[in-house]
């Protein structure tokens, strides 16, 4: 039987790929594993049915057989661990990708999206101009670090992993805004994730959605 997994019904994102289904839908393009999508709307989300399985509210989830998962970094480690092909077989290796999951969740990710609310919801307000530097500047910190660290290597640790879907995913966040091309081998790491024919068919699912959404 197919997982299921659930994606915004009508994304805020316009169909660019930036919700965190798409790191589940990508991991599961990678292991070749078919699955099956529930849209959810915004109300829908916040309803009991959806807090059942999701306890915030929120999108993606996953649900296969009696498995019931949320947090899109626990369940691209799940598609990882079941299927080969996104973790090392080395316990070494396999618990630094691992850590680069973390890495990316959890030292990566809060300032990119804390920038990115801001840009989204701050702009009219009156600290916004005093505010965006200091957001910006926490973005380049990490960045500059994780640059340091890649040097010029294809992927986060050795062969591509679970940890480079996740990874590569943030720094998508980072959109529009120009500040990951200050650093062209985050720019080049990012645009070889994309470019991976799992990539293009994950990111061309969640966009189907939104162009049926959107009458197209
Ligand atoms: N930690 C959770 C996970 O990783 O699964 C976070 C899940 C989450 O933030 N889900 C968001 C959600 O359901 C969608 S992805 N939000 C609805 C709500 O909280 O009410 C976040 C997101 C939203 C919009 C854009 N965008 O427009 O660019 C990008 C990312």
């Amino acid at each position: 039987m197919n997982p299921t997994i659930t994606a915004f019904k009508t994304s805020p994102d316009r169909g660019r790929g930036l919700a965190r289904d798409m790191s589940v839908r990508w991991a599961l393009e990678e292991v070749g594993q078919s699955y099956e999508v529930r849209l959810v709307t915004f109300t829908e989300m916040k309803e009991a049915a959806h807090r059942a399985i999701q306890p915030f509210g929120q999108i993606p989830t996953y649900e296969e057989g009696g498995l019931t998962l949320f947090e899109s970094g626990a369940i691209v480690l799940h598609v990882a661990e079941r299927h080969a092909g996104l973790l090392p077989d080395d316990a070494n290796a396999r618990a630094r990708a691992i850590t680069w999951m973390f890495a990316a969740l959890v030292t990566m990710q809060p300032p990119i999206v804390e920038h990115g609310m801001a840009m989204l919801l701050e702009r009219d307000k009156t600290w916004f101009a005093e505010r965006l530097p200091i957001l910006e500047q926490n973005v380049r910190v990490r960045l500059g670090e994780l640059s340091n660290q890649l040097g010029e290597a294809e992927w986060l640790d050795g062969a591509f992993s679970a940890a480079d879907i996740v990874m590569v995913t943030v720094l998508r966040r980072l959109g529009s805004s120009g500040l990951l091309q200050a650093y062209p081998t985050l720019a080049a790491y990012v645009a070889r994730g994309e470019a991976r024919p799992a990539f293009q068919r994950a990111f061309d699912a969640q966009l189907a959605v939104f162009t049926a959404a959107s009458g197209g």
